[in-house]
């Protein structure tokens, strides 16, 4: 039994009002959709949302954020509604928390302690709650201020003031110690997973990636028959799962589905996940999934595209599949899309609907970039099979007095080994 993690904000079912800058570059209506999406994350938290509150600002004022005269404004309205949280969609200094506190009398928070909430309360699997975890200590060190004494007594469970310390030095003591202990935990576990994946067979993998609530989890289950838990709620998986998927040639594809992403992932999350994350997209095609029928869908095929090339797997080839194609308003606009992204594929996981292209696709891809090939080795050199074996899959063996016969498999890109040792054992 794997003990749950606590929360940062703790901030079930509390009344809450929003707070969103438009800065140069930015339109208010962008600003708008991103204060829905930050409604969305505070409703996934069960969190009831009273008022939105935007102000234009050429740049977050470095004492409060937003105008001191906007902060008297959302303390009426905090009044007035009873909110008992202000959230605000950006990253705060540990300073302007303290300011913005002086101002409101609730509780303040921001983009990043709010998704570290979500993540905390859907963490499952104990990596998921290390990783979690750690994220959560490296965003509170800095701001451990009386406030999250509740955290850092948990934290430290048995810990005692030591000599001279104030009781903050004491809380950042232990909390240093909890960090370095999970970080010890976390690279235990990568260990053991970079242990298992040498292991692994060389059989093409494919991961499903994307924003989240885009119907990652939707399409491997139905790609799969996995049961993968799906939700229309922001960050339903965190855990990776990885299922084998037979293609028409029967072929193997080993496809997982992980995480999805967001605009302004919180950096101790991706941090914390990075090792996860490179494992799953350590892939041989990243299948990019998108919600065609969110109005911002390019903006967040944007997000994702830079998370990947933070997480060093730009270079991986990607096949971007547009999914939710039922929930479209209009056939004009479909084409639209079509004509833009000529190489994608359009579906609907939900409906099953268009699902079988992802395997026609995936068979071509891999036919692309695998070749078979019939090798002959000489017996005299007793284990040059076993060379061959990290290289490519065998597929069929034949013998005779003198030679073994391979029919393998293997990615173009160890071709000329192969040849090398074909030539070399003969
Ligand atoms: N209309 C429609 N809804 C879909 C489709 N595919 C998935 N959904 C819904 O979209 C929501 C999110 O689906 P998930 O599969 O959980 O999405 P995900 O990308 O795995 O999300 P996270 O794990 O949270 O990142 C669920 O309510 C699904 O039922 C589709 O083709 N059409
Ligand atoms: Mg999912």
């Amino acid at each position: 039994m794997i003990e749950n993690i606590n929360t940062l904000v703790d901030i079930d079912h509390e009344r809450c009002v929003l707070v969103g800058i438009v800065q140069q570059q930015q339109t208010r209506w962008e600003v708008i959709d991103h204060l829905d999406e930050l409604k969305a994350l505070a409703q996934t938290t069960g969190a009831e949302v009273l008022d939105s509150v935007i102000q234009q600002r050429t740049a977050p004022d470095a004492a409060y954020f937003i105008g001191k005269g906007k902060l008297e404004h959302i303390a009426c309205i905090v009044d007035e509604k009873e909110a008992q949280i202000v959230i605000f969609d950006d990253d705060l200094s540990p300073a302007q928390v303290k300011n913005i506190e002086s101002i409101l009398p609730v509780k303040v928070i921001d983009r990043s302690a709010l998704i570290l909430d979500i993540f905390a309360r859907h963490a499952q699997s104990r990596e998921a709650k290390v990783q979690v975890e750690l994220a959560q200590l490296n965003y509170l060190l800095p701001r451990l201020t009386r406030q999250w004494q509740h955290l850092s007594r948990q934290v430290g469970g048995i810990g005692t003031k030591g000599p001279g310390e104030t009781q903050l030095e004491t809380d950042r003591r232990l909390v240093r110690q909890r960090i370095a202990n999970l970080e010890n935990r976390l690279e235990q576990i990568n260990r053991q997973r970079a242990t298992q994946s040498q292991k692994r067979d060389t059989r093409f993998r494919a991961a499903l990636i994307g924003y989240t609530n885009a119907g990652k989890s939707t399409l491997m289950n139905c790609l799969t028959n996995a049961t993968v838990h799906t939700k229309n709620e922001l960050f339903a998986t965190l855990d990776t799962t990885v299922r084998r998927l037979t293609l028409d040639n029967q072929a193997e594809v080993l496809l997982s589905d992980t995480v999805g992403f967001i605009r302004k992932l919180p950096h101790h999350l991706i941090a914390s996940f990075r090792s996860t994350l490179a494992e799953a997209m350590n892939a041989d095609i990243l299948i990019h999934v998108i919600d065609i029928s969110h109005p911002h869908f390019e903006e967040q095929i944007r997000v994702v595209k830079n998370i990947l090339s933070e997480l060093d797997t730009s270079e991986t080839r990607s096949l971007l599949v547009f999914n939710k194609m039922d929930s479209i308003p209009s056939n004009g606009l479909l084409q639209q899309i079509k004509s833009r992204y000529p190489n994608a594929l359009f579906l609907s996981a939900r409906r099953h609907i268009g699902v079988n292209q992802v395997k026609q696709r995936l068979q071509s891809i891999m036919e692309e970039s695998f070749e078979t090939k019939q090798i002959k080795l000489n017996y005299k050199f007793g284990d040059a099979e076993y060379l061959i074996h990290p290289l490519a899959t065998v597929l069929d063996k034949s013998y005779d007095e003198q030679y073994l016969y391979l029919t393998i498999k293997y990615p173009r890109e160890n071709k000329e080994k192969i040849l090398e040792l074909s030539k070399k054992y003969v």
